[in-house]
This record gives C-alpha cells, sequence and structure tokens, in this order.
C-alpha cells in the first residue's frame, strides 16, 4: 500500500495508482518539523558544549587519560542475558564487579583514603597572638569537613622545642638525639619581619591541611573541585609526590606533628610496587629522591635514606645506554627505559639529565655504595668531553649516537637546571669539584656571550637561543637564575664575580618587572621583549602562572647574598598576591591569565608550591641563622642538602668516597 500522499490528490479522489499528492499533510509537517528541530537542537548542544580548543590537544589529552584510567573501562558491554528472569543478576555484570572489587581490595587497602584528624589542637602563643593583632595573619576558616564546626579558626603551631623523637629512629652512623636539624632558629629580630613568616607558616598550614583532607595519599589537591589531582607527572597512582615534596618545609617550619604524620604515610604507604607507568626519572629524582634524601640530613631517620635508595635503584635501569646517558623514562615495574617521542629524535634532554648530580653522588656518600656517583659522573663526562657549538649545550642529547639533537639553547625549560647543578656540584663538596665549577664559568661566558641581552629600557634577560637566531623572550623557569648568578659570583672571588652579580641583579629584578606588570602581580609563565614590549606575555598560552617558585628562589638567594630591603619587599607583595588570587578555602590554585582582574583558576595545587615557593618566602623572612648558605645547598627543587666538609649533618657512611 502507497503512503496516503500518493492516493489522494486535491480535493477530488482520484485513481490511486495515478495520482500523486504535492504538499503533506500538516500532522506530517508537524513530525518532519519536530525531527529537524531536535537534529538543530543535538547540534546546537555539541557546538556550545563541547570544551573550547577541542582540537588535537584536547584528543591526546582524553586518549591518555583513558588510558591512565586502565583497561575496566574497556570491559565490553555483557552479551544478552539469556533466559535471565527479572531481578536475576547478569552473571557478567556479577563477575566484572566482583572482579573489581577483588582489585579495589588489592590496590587500595582498606586504610587507603583514611581521613587523618584535623583537630591537631595547634598550640597558640604570643607570637600568633601578635599577628593575628596586627591583621598580618589572617586567620583560617576551617568548614565543617575540617573537624571542627564551620568558622573555627584554627591557628598555626608554634612550637617550643624541636621535635627530636625522628632522630631516635635513625640508625645512621653518627646519628645522635641532638644531631638533628633545628628548626627553632631564624626568628628575625624586627617583629614586623616575624609577622610575616608567620603568614608563609599559615600558608603552609592551609596548603598541607586541605590536602590532608581532600587528597592524602594523592600526589596533589584540587582545591577546588576538592580531590586529588591525577592529571599530575605522576599520573593517578598514589605516591603521595605533595608529602615527599613538602616534609622538609614543614620540618623547617617547626610543623613538627604534620611532618610526623607525613613521616608515617612514607613509612606505611609509600611504594613504588605495581606502578605500572613511565615514571619522570628527573621528576622522580628531584622530587622524591631529594625530598628523602633531605629529610634523612634533618633528622638522621634512616627511613628515609632507606627509601632515597629504593627509588633511585628503581630509576637504574634508565642508565643502561650505548653512552651512559639516562632515557627520561622508566617503568619502575620492568625497568624498560625510553624517551620522550617529541624530544628531537628520541633524544634526552639536557635539563633532565644534568639534574641528577646532587642527589646521587650525596646518596653514594651516606650509604657508602658508589654506583650512584658513578652514573652521574659518567653523564658528567660525557658532557665535558663532547665539542659544545660556541661553548654552548644545546637542549637535546641523543643517548645512543651520543650526538646533540636540534641547536635549542635555554637557560629555561629544558635547559635551566643542568647549568645549576654545575654550579651546586662544586658548592656541595665543598668546592674540591673543579671539574664541575670549570664547566660552569665556561658555561656561563658563553650564555653572556651569546644569549643574555639588555632591553632597550635598561632589562637585563636571558634568550632562548634556536639555530643561531635569539628568541627575545624568557620563561617563568629561567628566573632561578638571578640567584644562580649571585651565587655564582658571591662563592668565588675571581674575574667574573662582579659581572654575575650585576647579571644576578638584572635578572631579578626583571623578573619582579614581570610580576609588576599584571594585574595580579604574579608572573606570567613566559614574558618577551619585541615590538615595543618588554617583560610582558604576548601569547595566551604564556599568560598562566601555577604557583611556580623561581622568582620568589631569586629573591630569597639575593636577600641574603646582599641583605638589599627591596627583595623582601618584593615577596611580601608577592605574598599578597597569592593570598589575594591563588588561595582559596580549600587550598592554593593556580591562575590561568594572569593580567585580567579576577582570573580563572586551574584547580591544581602543585607540590612545588608547598617545597619550593612557601619554603623560599618562609626563609626570606627568617634570619641568616636558619640554613646558611655556606652549609646548605637547595637542589632543584627547593630541598637543601649538606654540604661536605662544613656540615655536620652530612652523615657520610664510613665508607664514603669521591669528591
Ligand atoms: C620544579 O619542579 C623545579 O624547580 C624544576 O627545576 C623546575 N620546575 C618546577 C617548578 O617550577
Amino acid at each position: 500500500m502507497l503512503p496516503t500522499y500518493q492516493r489522494i490528490s486535491g480535493s477530488q479522489p482520484s485513481n490511486p495508482l495515478l495520482s500523486v499528492r504535492r504538499s503533506f499533510r500538516s500532522s506530517e509537517k508537524c513530525l518532519i518539523l519536530l525531527v529537524l528541530l531536535t537534529f538543530g537542537f543535538v547540534c546546537f548542544g555539541g557546538f556550545f558544549f563541547l570544551p573550547d580548543n577541542f582540537g588535537a590537544d584536547r584528543l591526546l589529552k582524553v586518549y591518555k587519560q583513558l588510558q591512565r584510567a586502565g583497561p575496566e573501562i574497556f570491559i565490553p558491554p555483557p552479551p544478552p542475558a539469556n533466559g535471565l528472569l527479572d531481578g536475576d543478576e547478569d552473571p557478567h555484570k556479577l563477575n566484572d564487579r566482583e572482579k573489581l572489587q577483588e582489585k579495589i581490595q588489592k590496590e587500595l587497602p582498606a586504610d587507603f583514603l583514611e581521613k587523618p584528624d584535623l583537630d591537631i589542637g595547634r598550640s597558640e602563643g604570643p607570637e600568633f597572638d601578635n599577628a593575628l593583632d596586627s591583621g598580618v595573619l589572617a586567620p583560617v576558616v576551617m568548614g565543617p569537613m575540617a573537624g571542627g564546626p564551620a568558622g573555627v579558626v584554627a591557628p598555626p603551631q608554634i612550637i617550643d622545642e624541636p621535635d627530636i623523637k625522628a632522630a631516635s629512629k635513625g640508625s645512621s652512623p653518627g646519628s645522635v638525639v641532638s644531631n638533628t636539624f633545628n628548626s627553632n632558629v631564624g626568628e628575625d629580630p624586627d617583629p614586623a619581619v616575624r609577622e610575616k613568616r608567620n603568614k608563609v607558616k599559615e600558608m603552609m598550614i592551609h596548603a598541607w591541611d586541605n590536602y590532608k583532607l581532600y587528597a592524602w595519599g594523592k600526589n596533589e589537591l584540587k582545591p577546588l573541585t576538592k580531590r586529588g589531582h591525577s592529571g599530575s607527572i605522576f599520573g593517578a597512582f598514589d605516591l603521595g609526590a605533595t608529602i615527599v615534596d613538602g616534609l622538609d618545609t614543614l620540618y623547617l617550619m617547626g610543623l613538627h606533628k604534620e611532618f610526623d604524620e607525613g613521616r608515617d604515610w612514607v613509612e606505611r604507604k609509600f611504594t613504588l610496587e605495581g606502578v605500572g607507568m613511565d615514571l619522570s626519572v628527573f621528576e622522580t629524582n628531584i622530587r622524591f629522591i631529594g625530598g628523602f634524601l633531605t629529610c634523612y640530613a634533618f633528622t638522621g631517620d634512616r627511613l628515609f635514606l632507606d627509601k632515597a635508595k629504593y627509588v633511585a635503584d628503581k630509576l637504574l635501569p634508565a642508565f643502561q645506554t650505548p653512552t651512559g646517558i639516562p632515557y627520561a623514562l622508566v617503568n619502575v615495574n620492568n625497568g624498560i627505559s625510553k624517551n620522550y617521542g617529541w624530544a628531537s629524535g628520541g633524544s634526552s634532554i639536557l635539563s633532565e639529565f644534568g639534574t641528577l648530580h646532587l642527589e646521587f653522588s650525596y646518596l653514594s656518600d651516606v650509604t657508602g655504595d658508589s654506583v650512584y656517583r658513578e652514573r652521574v659522573q659518567t653523564i658528567r663526562s660525557v658532557l665535558k668531553d663532547i665539542e659544545k657549538p660556541k661553548g654552548l649545550y644545546p637542549n637535546y642529547l641523543n643517548p645512543k649516537t651520543g650526538k646533540w639533537g636540534q641547536q635549542h639553547m635555554s637557560l629555561g625549560a629544558l635547559g635551566d637546571s643542568f647549568y645549576e647543578y654545575l654550579l651546586k656540584a662544586w658548592i656541595q663538596s665543598g668546592h674540591e669539584d673543579e671539574e664541575a665549577r670549570e664547566m660552569f664559568d665556561d658555561a656561563m661566558q658563553a650564555i653572556i656571550q651569546h644569549m643574555i641581552r639588555t632591553s632597550a629600557g635598561g632589562l637585563t634577560y636571558v634568550s632562548d637561543l634556536k639555530f643561531e637566531r635569539l628568541d627575545h623572550k624568557m620563561d617563568h623557569l629561567a628566573c632561578f637564575a638571578g640567584g644562580l648568578f649571585g651565587l655564582g659570583g658571591t662563592t668565588l672571588n675571581n674575574q667574573y664575580s662582579e659581572k654575575y652579580m650585576e647579571i644576578g641583579e638584572g635578572i631579578t629584578n626583571t623578573c619582579h618587572e614581570s610580576y609588576v606588570r599584571t594585574y595580579t602581580r604574579l608572573g606570567p609563565e613566559a614574558f618577551r621583549f619585541n615590538d615595543g614590549v618588554e617583560a610582558k606575555a604576548l601569547k595566551s598560552g604564556e599568560k598562566y602562572y601555577i604557583l611556580r617558585p623561581e622568582t620568589f628562589e631569586s629573591y630569597f638567594i639575593m636577600w641574603r647574598l646582599t641583605h638589599d630591603q627591596k627583595y623582601r619587599d618584593w615577596g611580601w607583595d608577592a605574598v599578597q598576591a597569592l593570598e589575594k588570587h591563588s588561595r582559596t578555602p580549600n587550598g592554593f590554585s593556580g591562575l590561568k591569565n594572569v593580567y585580567l582582574t579576577d582570573p580563572q583558576k586551574d584547580d591544581v595545587q602543585q607540590s612545588f608550591f608547598l617545597a619550593e615557593t612557601l619554603k623560599y618566602l618562609y626563609l626570606l623572612f627568617s634570619d641568616d641563622s636558619l640554613l646558611p648558605l655556606d652549609d646548605w645547598v637547595f637542589n632543584t627543587e627547593a630541598h637543601p642538602l649538606p654540604v661536605k666538609g662544613r656540615n655536620p649533618l652530612f652523615r657520610a657512611a664510613a665508607t664514603s668516597s669521591g669528591p
């Protein structure tokens, strides 16, 4: 039978086989309209509700997240439930659920997400009262989840006596109860400065407490959505990056109860067993090995030494290359190592393989096992002997051929901490590692000649160099160079000292300018010097601030070296900016655009905010007796390591050797 529109023609019934109606009935029109509307609505929704920048990057990100989420999301739907009566459980579903539960039991022990007690009864004291009175120390208003009624003020902990409990657990040579780091020093005689230091301590408590409350054991906190951040470099595995990175800052600030909670987690939960992902050798070294080693130096607690060694041993397979230059990534389950696909034809990255020396050689000193120093000494030899274009080190080196990759040079991303570790290896060795100092001085001469420039407005900056052409931009990451040049200029009196100091001051000033030329007074990820622009970001992808520390690191180092009040003023300005724009009720967050009056937050509290940013700011408002620069040298994640031959907390093993 034909459809009605073919059976009716005009008003006359006609031969149903010949007549054809030319228009639709109104009910049919309605139906068609409805279909079209639905289609339009779906398209409209798709267009407006897909996340912006839904492009290749986004797809890649989603794909990676799916990969990380594990195979369980790809479990195929169960086949039709043949013969099942209503209410019967589908056996496939039952099976899947049981397997999932088993997996959860295995991977997440019952107390996995225990909620730590936040009612920690911090002692109040006159110091705290004064700070509150003066308004410098803003009270933390805890929500009901925080273990107390809403609106209760949680004062920061003021510790009178250093905690010696941890030391008594130590069994390393020379570890005695009194042989621990004394955090009960460093108070500036000026009460106004003490209040500022207390403010920074309160910020640390806020960051830590909220991490503890919402993301305990996860790598980082998402302060807005109040959960763990699984998109960090350590992925969704619960490695407690914030705990390990933050521990020494807690200790330094005298927050010993919090330190003990973190130590307890490390002892009971920290493991790399079953971590089925590629870990970054560099990041794992600077945050985990570095963090553990500092805790060991501070306390003499053998647990931290064992953990540092355990992690380092997991990274060793990455060094099995024809040149000894390690790969960037290692799967700690099976030791399979590789480089990033994007890194110049399978190259390793200078700032990564060049930033292992401090931790690995100290690990040899404290364990008495030379293997770690041998590994980094091999890297050193390759870099010393290789021909350097114009005396500079390109960012990429192929670990198989021992040849440079693309000719990109930078004191920012991909290069930065390699140069830092040349100077600091020499400092750490008690000035014995002269090879490192020479390589540092030579590299700096080349950088001064080919990459450091002064803008029309008189700002000193360090450009990137790409295939012989200067890219007149500076990464926020390169802002550490202010302090680096300062240290270079003051630790040795040679023909370069004055120039180093001048550049150190200049770069620190430029980075400060990059901060104050924004609305938020926090600095962008990168800033440029061209087209009439100075120290400002031009591209949208450069305007974010992710709680990075480098500028404050330079303020702190330059303060120690010069005692010029401006560095403390700049640091205090930054504290206020962080409080105003980055603080949330549940931790601190990065910002998506520092040039806006009310920038969107990125919802990540980076672990280096606790390890570095707050530590450097705290030290800026401490006097010089807390971590004297002659006795301690900071790794690139701000974990201080003791200087050999000077620092009684060096804790060398009886068999230790080498510079
Ligand atoms: C930190 O992990 C270290 O400072 C590293 O050297 C560079 N990047 C971050 C902080 O910005």
